[in-house]
C-alpha cells in the first residue's frame, strides 16, 4: 500500500521519523489513488477500466532521471514548487519512484510515496509539488481527460476558480 506522512515546508520529516498516517487522510482532500500491475502497463484491464470510467482517453510517458529528461534540473525545481492545475492531475509510476506532497486541510504538508504500479489522481485545484526519492529516477504514465493542458499555476491562487470550487468543496464535506 501507498505510505503517507507529514513533513515539513523543505520536504523533511517531522521529528526525525516518520509516523505512517492512515490513507483515510488522502480521501479527505479528494485524492483518489490505485495500485496496479507494472508490467501489463497499457494491456492492463484494471487500468483500462479506470481510464473509461473517468474518460482518460489521453496518454503519454515522461522518463524522469538525470541523463533522460532535458532540463532536468530546472523542471525538478519547477515539480518541486507549489502550484495547483484547473485538471486533474494523474499519474501511473511504471519503474522507480517518487514523492508527491499535497496540502491537506489544514494546510500541511502531506508526503505521498508513489512506487511501482501504484496510480493517483491530484483533484484540480488541490496545491502539491513533486519530487524524486533516493532512487532518483521515476517512469510515470500521464493520463488527461481530453487535450492535455499541463500549465502550473504557482500559489498563491485564491481567486481562481477552480481553487475556489476545490477549497468549497473540502468545506462542504466537513
Ligand atoms: C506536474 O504538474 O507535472 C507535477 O506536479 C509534477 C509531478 S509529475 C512529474
Ligand atoms: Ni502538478
Amino acid at each position: 500500500a501507498l505510505q503517507v506522512w507529514m513533513v515539513g515546508e523543505d520536504g523533511e520529516d517531522l521529528d526525525n521519523h516518520k509516523e505512517l498516517l492512515p490513507l483515510s487522510k488522502l480521501q479527505e482532500i479528494g485524492v483518489l489513488y490505485w495500485h496496479l500491475d507494472p508490467k501489463k502497463s497499457e494491456s492492463e484491464e484494471e487500468l483500462a477500466k479506470i481510464r473509461k470510467d473517468r474518460g482518460y482517453n489521453y496518454m503519454d510517458y515522461l522518463d524522469i532521471c538525470p541523463g533522460k529528461l532535458a532540463n532536468f534540473e530546472e523542471k525538478l525545481k519547477n515539480f518541486f514548487t507549489e502550484h495547483m492545475h484547473a485538471d486533474e492531475e494523474i499519474r501511473y509510476c511504471l519503474e522507480g519512484g517518487g514523492y508527491f506532497d499535497v496540502r491537506d486541510k489544514d494546510d500541511k504538508w502531506v508526503r505521498i510515496w508513489i512506487k511501482e504500479g501504484d496510480m493517483i489522481v491530484l483533484p484540480a485545484g488541490i496545491y502539491h509539488r513533486f519530487t524524486l526519492d533516493a532512487a532518483n529516477h521515476v517512469k510515470l504514465m500521464r493520463l488527461f481527460l481530453g487535450e492535455p493542458v499541463w500549465t502550473a499555476h504557482n500559489r498563491p491562487q485564491e481567486d481562481h476558480p477552480v481553487r475556489q470550487e476545490y477549497v468549497k468543496r473540502l468545506t462542504d464535506d466537513n
